[in-house]
């Protein structure tokens, strides 16, 4: 069958996916600055401390899906000012560290450069979720420089240990086994509340072996 209007069509759907790239395409510049930030202070710690700090870094736009998801269950209008206003992360970059006292250093640094403006703290290492999860979390605004000017964008940057990283990797995997018996759930959240405890002493008995080994050099 022809379609007499297809480029009116066309035009139609261009219209509402173009703004929509725009806006993920700011995430993702937002994200580009974010990530060559810490590498640049990877390197700089790297001559300064004899070692990288950062293990990896791992970065994600939210999914079209989550986001719309997320609209909803806040009750929040689901339009493209309101994730720019509401949703803090769309634009998401966890640095992955050997070390807590890493964390701390590389935080402080980022929030200290001049172009950051810091929304929000949410300090899981002092103060863990009761299932166990650990992370220290920065809500940051980041500028990116577009062809019509400078804007600001929200950047969630989520900053662990590798012990803290292994625990919330599988942590994440039960969160979406729905189908499990509630008693096997009840079960393995026991399990791992018992190995975020483990790997929270892990990280400070790392901690307190590394400072040995500095002050012997
Ligand atoms: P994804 O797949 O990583 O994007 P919210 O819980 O999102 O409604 P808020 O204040 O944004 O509210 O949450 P918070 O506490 O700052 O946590 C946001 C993100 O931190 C989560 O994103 C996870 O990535 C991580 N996180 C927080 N708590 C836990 C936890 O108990 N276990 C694990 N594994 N990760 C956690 P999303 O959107 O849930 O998922």
């Amino acid at each position: 069958m022809e379609v007499d209007n297809i480029n009116e069509i066309i035009d139609e759907f261009v219209d509402q996916i173009k703004p929509i790239d725009e806006l993920l395409a700011d995430y993702k510049c937002a994200i580009m600055e974010v990530e060559t930030k810490f590498k640049v202070l990877d390197q700089q710690f790297s001559v300064a401390y004899d070692g990288n700090p950062i293990e990896s870094i791992k970065s994600r736009v939210k999914s079209w899906d989550s986001i719309i998801k997320k609209l909803k269950r806040k009750n929040f209008p689901i339009s493209l000012e309101s994730i720019e206003k509401n949703l803090f992360d769309v634009a998401g970059v966890r640095v992955i560290c050997s070390f807590e006292d890493d964390i701390y250093r590389l935080a402080k640094c980022i929030l200290d450069q001049d172009d950051i403006i810091l929304v929000e703290v949410k300090d899981y290492i002092k103060k863990p979720k009761s299932n166990g999860y650990r992370s220290l979390h920065l809500i940051i605004k980041v500028p990116v420089f577009t062809e019509e000017g400078k804007k600001f964008v929200n950047v969630e940057v989520q900053l662990r240990t590798i012990a803290m990283d292994f625990w919330a990797s599988l942590e994440h995997k039960l969160r979406y086994k729905k189908e499990l018996d509630s008693s096997v759930i009840a079960k393995l959240s026991d399990d791992l509340y018992e190995c975020a405890l483990v790997s929270a002493s892990l990280d400070a008995k790392m901690a307190s072996v590394r400072k040995e080994i500095v002050r012997g050099n």
